[in-house]
């Protein structure tokens, strides 16, 4: 159930099978694709012990990247795709002053070509916590400073475990999402932790709220609001990076991707973004009449099916 159908892989193919699609349009297309693709993408997950790094992993990749590939424990790999779940602090002041300075050597680790090796950290704090002091030290004191200028597009922040952090509010059975007090009392710390980041770093910034293993009464647990993260890690992907994202092999269960607080919005924006990905010189996926690429007309319009079909397929939304 993975990279052979690859989105990339896939879209390439339906393109060059496509009949309303000319000759010269296909070319240009596939050649965009061909310089996209095969371009090597580190994400590191960070952020206190216990707050779900690697539940949150596991929720979007699935089980398929979390076989360590080298003796590095917490460092997966899967084809151009590397993940890093790099530990929290342990409470010993030495020890937890190495990981820092481990932490902040990393980011500042360059390539061959002198780009960044770790092209975003994903911050996950614990929406439950009260405290949410040590994480927002991590952002503020080790993260901000090693990551550099490109900060905006390096930095995605998540408040995990939004179901615990509800006090009691839970699924609501009869409109089938969370109840309103599930989303409030999250979104309020993510307000403050954004206000104070901006304050303290000039760092705008918006923490996606979320639950890795949103915890049903008599069902397993399962992510809400997965796409909305998703779709923040796309948005900030530099262009060259998004398709290694979108290629991995992503969470295989429906209902992963299913539960969000307003999932039909970050679909459509990814589509957005992965059409003006391929298509050149298109913006917000060249909408028209709401449909994807239509702006640009047949040809454009086909494009756009073939997106929004394949990026359904890649987060079984079909
Ligand atoms: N209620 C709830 N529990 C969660 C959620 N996500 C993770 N957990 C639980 O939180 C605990 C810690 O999750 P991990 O993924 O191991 O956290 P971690 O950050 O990798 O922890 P360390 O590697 O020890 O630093 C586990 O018991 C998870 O089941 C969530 O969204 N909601
Ligand atoms: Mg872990």
């Amino acid at each position: 159930m993975q990279n052979s159908t690859a989105f990339s892989r896939q879209l390439a193919m339906d393109i060059s099978h496509s009949s309303l699609l000319d000759e010269f349009k296909k070319a240009a297309l596939q050649l965009r694709l061909h310089q996209l693709e095969a371009q090597p993408l580190n994400i590191l997950f960070a952020g206190p012990q216990g707050v779900g790094k690697t539940s949150t992993i596991k929720a979007l990749f699935g089980g398929a990247l979390l076989e360590p590939s080298s003796s590095d424990a917490g460092r997966y790999e899967m084809g151009n795709l590397v993940v890093w779940d790099y530990p929290g602090h342990t409470g010993n002041p030495e020890q937890d002053a190495m990981l820092d300075m481990q932490l902040a050597a990393t980011l500042t680790e360059r390539d061959s070509n002198g780009n960044p090796l770790i092209d975003m950290v994903v911050v996950v704090l614990d929406a439950a916590e009260r405290n949410l002091n040590s994480g927002y030290r991590l952002i503020t004191e080790v993260l901000v400073p090693a990551l550099g200028d490109k900060l905006d597009s390096r930095l995605v922040v998540g408040l995990n475990k939004v179901d615990a952090a509800s006090y009691g509010y839970e699924w609501d059975y009869v409109v089938d999402s969370p109840s309103t007090e599930v989303e409030i009392w999250p979104e309020s710390t993510a307000t403050l932790l954004r206000h104070c980041m901006l304050d303290e770093t000039g760092l705008e910034i918006a923490p996606v709220c979320y639950a890795a293993e949103f915890a049903r009464r008599d069902e397993a647990a399962r992510p809400f609001n997965l796409l909305k993260l998703m779709n923040q890690m796309v948005v900030k992907l530099p262009l060259e990076k998004k398709l290694t994202l979108i290629d991995a092999p992503l969470n295989a269960q429906t209902q992963a991707w299913y539960e969000s607080d307003d999932r039909n919005n970050y679909l459509t924006e990814m589509e957005n973004n992965l059409f003006d990905l391929v298509y050149e010189g298109a913006k917000d996926g060249a909408r028209f009449g709401g449909l994807l690429g239509a702006y640009l007309g047949k040809q454009g319009r086909e494009l756009g099916y073939l997106v929004r079909r394949n990026l359904r397929r890649t987060l079984h939304q079909e």
